[in-house]
């Protein structure tokens, strides 16, 4: 629903739309307050959450290939976009280190909480180290940066991030990234692949319920924030996964009817028994969609970096 209101942030209008829209919606980058960034951290230490460990291992196993393809004209800048706790980067940056390779790390991150631990933890565990550490939205801290182009830029994307992003969402974010890239520049990016439809739905639906507790951490931050009365506890996690799309989706179902008021936006929502929220798309891919991905957006793929069972991959890109 269009509405003629004025709203003192995005949450809340965010939230205004989603929950007048039919069917009813909520963007899942509201989950990461305080509470799901630590929850996100307990998800990639589940045995069922295999993707930070498949990067883990791509990084493990190929650092030293990567640190010939970055470091091919002598010296570089790589820049992160989304760094967080820097737990996989760190084994790039130890070998970079190790090789004595001249390069700058810039983490990017939307949250400065997050960068401050990043940058103690780099202080203490990889002293010497050149980091400047940028906070803000990436297509913000992108555009500052297409300006720069002393030396090759590396542009790092870890963690299947962009399959939060519908197919349009993402082509718009790689041409965002492409248009911040000069001819000499790589895009390093991790795409989590289509599998088994059971390892991706144990991955987002574990029996601890730490991934429902995130799903319905929107809830809680919207009681928070919009003074709202959800009772989380009459929702259920759904995960649902189409295997000819690839596309995994959560959704919050409401087990019974209810009116729940939001009431900073003055807003009061009906749910029947049974009616969702969706909440989240995690976007499982191929080679051939990365490949369509990439052409959309005037890049092209030069190599890729895959597990051994190929359920995760890690893409280089360069403009076309
Ligand atoms: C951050 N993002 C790539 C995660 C994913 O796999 O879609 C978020 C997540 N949602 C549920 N579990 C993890």
């Amino acid at each position: 629903m269009k509405s003629t209101r004025t709203f003192m942030s995005t949450l809340e209008e965010d939230v205004f739309s989603g929950l007048t829209a039919y069917p009813k919606k909520l963007p899942s980058k509201y989950i990461y307050d305080k509470t799901g960034d630590e929850l996100f951290q307990k998800i990639m230490d589940m045995p069922e959450y295999y993707l930070t460990r498949a990067e883990f291992q791509i990084l493990k196993k190929h650092k030293e290939k990567l640190s010939k393809v970055f470091d091919a004209f002598g010296g570089f800048d790589l820049i992160e976009l989304g760094a967080g706790d820097g737990k996989k980067t760190k084994i790039l940056l130890k070998h970079f280190m190790e090789k004595g390779l001249d390069f700058h790390y810039t983490p990017i991150d939307i949250s400065q909480n997050v960068l401050d631990s990043l940058k103690a933890s780099l202080k203490e565990e990889l002293p010497g180290l050149q980091v400047t550490s940028r906070q803000g939205m990436y297509f913000k801290v992108l555009q500052d940066l297409a300006g720069y182009n002393k030396r090759r830029k590396i542009i790092m994307v870890l963690g299947s991030n962009i399959g939060n992003l519908m197919h349009k969402k993402a082509i718009d974010f790689l041409k965002n990234i492409r248009d911040s890239m000069g001819e000499d520049d790589l895009l390093f990016m991790g795409f989590d692949q289509k599998k088994h439809p059971q390892v991706i739905l144990d991955a987002y639906n574990d029996n601890t319920g730490i991934t429902a507790a995130f799903n319905k951490n929107l809830l809680v931050r919207i009681n928070r924030e919009l003074d709202a009365d959800f009772e989380p506890d009459n929702f259920l996690h759904w995960e649902t996964y189409n295997p000819e799309t690839g596309t995994a989706k959560s959704f919050l179902v409401a087990k019974e009817p209810m009116t729940v008021q939001l009431k900073k936006i003055s807003l009061e929502v009906h749910f029947k028994a049974w009616e969702t929220i969706h909440t989240e798309i995690s976007q499982k891919y191929d080679d051939d969609t990365v490949r369509w991905l990439a052409g959309q957006s005037d890049l092209v793929i030069t190599e890729i970096f895959g597990t051994d069972d190929e359920a995760y991959k890690n893409y280089i890109f360069k403009r076309r």
